[in-house]
């Protein structure tokens, strides 16, 4: 890996964020001294987040993990003592050899978005893995139920194109809170709303992007399936439709029209919690396809994907741009991710071919989101070693006191590959030390915009630090493995990240990356992708009538499907634990990266709870007071904001707070419910009832 010592770096920011910016890094005597937004990005314009902003504090950090080194405490405690590579990776080789000789399954992968790169994200790490016949990880703590619902709609993550918004008439920021996650998308709605533009936010909570918005619906959490039903029959019923596109370019429409023909705004208002004539008026308006609202967009997020009912709402919020029509227009449509315009090559990076096939050893796949259950339930075999990258299980996964649990088990090998010591690397029992985005090599899709952005390693690594990739190449030669595909360097790795031969590749060719550091993929500017239909779904239609959901024993057509834990859906268990809990992204934080960094929490302020004047005033509660937020999972505690942020019987929780930097040593996901959502087997965080009382 060749690094300058002097000059200008091309990076990518590596989060799991839509924005997925091009950076430049300055380097000054072998030191990252300046980070900027690339201005010749256009997405990115120049211009970075408050977190990533500061990343040099993160990078710098005197938090960092430098050493690798083996646990000397209990499980959980942190004590540990450095060793060196050489021992930790013959220990780790060591047991998994051991393990794997009586069955590899017994292994567990675990990992998500830590980092977004190909490379150090999906490569060696899954070849290593594959080869080595471990269980195999089902990725859904984020977004599975989301993506289900709308890959059944509209058959892949493709949407409006999120550069040509500019010219929509009417925005619904439906599930999202774009000033916070979704920043530089957010420029694009503003600059829709200065040429025009109204801006309606449907969030249970006045979020900030909410607070910027024309209007605010504030449904209950979990119940934008209802609403969603309820506007296609007022669209249906007053004829509020583009019938030549219905009629090219959908499935299902009869049965459709047939499904939601009871499900009026009447039906819809006690559901959600809207009153009847403002879901009604928004269905007109939102089918005023002819006037004013011409072109409609709907901009969703994942936050309303995170309930029981998550995947079919947000299969019925994709059905309603086809009903109006408003996918003929490259600002009209919705948007839920443009992942699926990336011709990644996931076979070439991953390489499952590499799985031993072995008679009466099928492979077996274990759900990241319920990890908790796997570490203390699973059987044939038990999960006798985990290894935990680019993840930080112990404080983002539900219901963490089975997480933890879990991960106390005193014959679990552990170990945890990390730039800092999280909650997760309490419990390990080899630590090693990972570099940050600046020390290594990789390459990026994204799902918020069109643009790959290649990112260059600036720095050598700090300490002792090793990618991700390096360490599996040390394993998988400690291992004895011998096939070439465990080896490769990461530079190969990335220049066969995209299947080149895709005519959507020829904008993003490693050439095109390594001088630039960024490309837009090859599609039409702006690009509409379903302005003349062609949706990716078997029947090349938008499908009201799911074909995929039908072929997996489903319910085919748009449907209720309510809440797991909500007045209306489980008025016992509401009788005990009244309030709707919501545990939304903090802006300072991302997800639990940047929370351990005292720039950022200072900037936070610590772990708090927004409840309404009425409700706090029931409970005796004021603002500022410490509270304990608990049902029979588990309790958080946080200190009280009282606002009228939030409409009465929910609370907000901004999040995702390290345990140990939370007081009582707990944070939010100490109550939430590892109870999966509909589709997708996705966790249902924002379905959660809890009780408040003060501390
Ligand atoms: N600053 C920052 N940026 C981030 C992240 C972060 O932690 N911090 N996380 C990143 C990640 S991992 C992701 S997946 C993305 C997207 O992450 P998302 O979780 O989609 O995040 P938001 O866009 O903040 O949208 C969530 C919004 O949905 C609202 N919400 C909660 N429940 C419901 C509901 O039932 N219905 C409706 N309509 N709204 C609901 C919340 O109040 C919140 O305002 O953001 C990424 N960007
Ligand atoms: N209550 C509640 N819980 C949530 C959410 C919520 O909204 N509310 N959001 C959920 C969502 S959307 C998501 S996506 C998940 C996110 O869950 P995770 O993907 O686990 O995200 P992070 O908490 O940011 O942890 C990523 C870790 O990877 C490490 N890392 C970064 N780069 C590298 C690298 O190159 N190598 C290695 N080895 N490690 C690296 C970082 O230091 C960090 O500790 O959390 C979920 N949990
Ligand atoms: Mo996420």
């Amino acid at each position: 890996m060749s690094i300058a010592s002097q000059g200008v770096v091309r990076a990518a920011c590596p989060h799991d964020c839509p924005d997925t910016c091009a950076m430049e890094v300055t380097v000054a005597d072998g030191r990252a001294v300046k980070i900027r937004g690339a201005a010749d990005m256009p997405f990115t314009n120049g211009a970075l987040c408050t977190k990533v902003a500061h990343y040099l504090d993160r990078v710098y950090s005197d938090q960092r993990l430098l050493h690798p080194m083996k646990r000397v405490g209990r499980k959980g405690e942190g004590r540990f003592e450095r060793i060196s590579w050489d021992e930790a990776l013959d220990t780790i080789a060591a047991r998994f050899r051991d393990i794997a000789a009586d069955d590899p399954r017994a292994i567990l992968p675990y990992s998500y978005a830590g980092t977004m790169g190909l490379v150090q994200g999906e490569s060696l790490d899954r070849r290593f893995f594959h080869r080595l016949g471990a269980s195999l990880l089902d990725r859904t703590i984020c977004a599975s139920a989301g993506a289900l619902g709308w890959k059944a709609t509209i058959g892949a993550s493709i949407g409006t194109d999120p550069e040509a918004v500019v010219d929509a008439k009417l925005i619904l920021i439906w599930g999202g809170n774009p000033v916070v996650s979704n920043l530089h998308g957010w420029r694009y709605l503003q600059e829709a709303k200065r040429r025009g533009a109204k801006l309606v936010c449907i969030d249970p909570r006045r979020s900030e992007t909410a607070a910027k918005c024309d209007v605010h619906l504030a449904p209950w959490p979990g119940t934008d399936g209802a609403l969603a039903l309820a506007m296609m029959q007022v669209l249906i019923a007053d004829d509020l439709l583009d019938h030549d596109y219905i009629a090219r370019h959908t499935t299902g429409f009869p049965q459709l029209a047939e499904r939601v023909r009871g499900c009026t705004p009447e039906w819809a208002a006690p559901l959600t919690g809207l009153p009847v004539d403002v879901i009604r008026s928004l269905a007109r308006e939102y089918g005023d396809c002819r006037g004013a609202a011409s072109p409609s967009l709907i901009r969703l997020n994942y936050g309303l994907n995170r309930c029981a009912g998550g995947g079919m709402a947000v299969r019925n919020i994709a059905c309603l741009p086809a009903l109006t029509g408003a996918w003929r227009h490259a600002a009209g449509g919705a948007l839920l991710s443009t992942s699926g315009n990336f011709p990644i090559d996931h076979k070439a990076l991953q390489r499952p071919d590499l799985y031993p096939r072995q008679e009466g050893r099928p492979p077996r796949t274990i759900n990241m989101a319920f990890i908790g259950e796997a570490l203390l339930e699973a059987q044939e075999p038990p999960i006798r070693a985990i290894y935990v990258y680019n993840s930080n299980p112990v404080a983002v996964a539900p219901d963490s006191n089975r997480v933890k649990a879990g991960f106390a088990r005193e014959d679990l090998f552990c170990v945890v590959h990390e730039l800092f010591q999280t909650d997760t690397a309490d419990y390990a029992d080899i630590l090693l030390p990972a570099t940050s985005q600046l020390e290594h090599r990789d390459v990026h899709g994204t799902y918020g915009h069109l643009y790959a952005v290649a990112n260059f390693p600036a720095i050598a690594p700090l300490g002792e630090a090793k990618p991700n990739t390096e360490v599996f190449r040390l394993l998988a030669e400690r291992m004895g493995f011998t096939e070439p595909a465990l080896f490769e360097p990461d530079e190969k790795i990335a220049a066969a990240a995209f299947r080149l031969g895709d005519r959507r590749a020829l904008g993003v060719t490693p050439a095109a990356l390594a001088q630039r550091g960024w490309g837009r993929l090859n599609l039409p500017r702006p690009f509409a992708p379903f302005a003349e239909g062609g949706f990716p779904t078997p029947s090349g239609k938008c499908e009201f009538h799911s074909s995929l959901l039908a072929a997996m024993g489903q319910d085919p057509l748009p449907a209720w499907h309510p809440p797991a834990e909500s007045p209306v859906s489980n008025p016992a268990l509401a009788a005990r634990y009244p309030l709707a809990l919501i545990t939304p992204p903090a802006r300072n934080f991302l997800n639990t990266s940047f929370a351990n960094l005292p720039r950022f929490r200072d900037e936070e302020g610590g772990p708090r709870l927004q409840i309404h004047p009425d409700d706090a005033a029931a409970r005796g509660i004021a603002d500022g007071a410490r509270l304990r937020i608990h049902n029979d999972r588990g309790e958080f505690q946080a200190q009280a904001e009282v606002t009228t942020d939030v409409r009465r019987g929910v609370v907000v929780s901004p999040s995702v707070w390290w345990q140990k930097f939370s007081g009582d040593g707990n944070n939010a996901n100490a109550v939430t419910s590892s109870a999966p959502t509909d589709m997708g087997g996705g966790p249902i965080f924002y379905d959660c009832l809890v009780e408040v009382a003060r501390a």
